[in-house]
């Protein structure tokens, strides 16, 4: 017991109560820094704020119902993809390496989700919502966009792939 007028100032706390609120504040603020530069700097964006779509009619109205790639010129890309228990449509991407791809994905039925392999692309897939990210391909090869979001009993085999072609004539 410590009751001493010097040990009772700051906050009246027990300084060892004290320094863990002081830990506390700090990581408070670090993590309140991180979040800003991720936001507002670095571009981290929330999926699902693109826009809205009704999940039972959005196979059947453009773009989506011709989902797969659009190629806007100068190596930009647009890729629709759906979503439904077990699949996505497409389930095969095919862009020459350097193309910039922006990715909408959204689903028709549950919740899905859309990681693709070696890259920081990682988004729920909401049901009504159109998830939208922008991956640049530097490498060629193949990555795999996988389901992670448990959405029945062929979760497990829904994924589909990208394949990024080395540019022909390359060296
Ligand atoms: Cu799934």
């Amino acid at each position: 017991m410590n009751d001493s007028p010097a040990a009772r100032k700051g906050l009246g706390a027990d300084p060892y109560e004290r320094r863990w609120m002081i830990v506390s504040l700090v990581l408070l603020i670090a993590f309140m820094v991180t979040v800003t530069i991720a936001g507002f700097a670095l571009g981290f964006q929330v999926p699902g704020d693109e826009s809205r779509v009704d999940p039972r009619t959005v196979a059947d109205s453009p773009p989506w119902s011709e989902p797969g790639l659009r190629d806007l010129g100068n190596g930009e890309y647009v890729a629709y993809v759906l979503s439904r228990q077990y699949l996505y449509d497409p389930n095969t991407i095919t862009v020459p390496v350097g193309a910039t791809v922006t990715f909408y994905v959204t689903s028709t039925d549950v919740q899905h989700g859309f990681k693709l392999q070696d890259t920081n692309v990682n988004m729920q897939v909401v049901p009504g919502e159109v998830s939208k990210l922008t991956v640049e391909f530097d490498e060629p090869g193949e990555y795999k966009y996988i389901c992670n979001e448990f959405c029945g009993i062929g979760h497990a085999a829904m994924f589909g792939r990208v394949i990024v072609e080395a540019e022909a004539g390359g060296s």
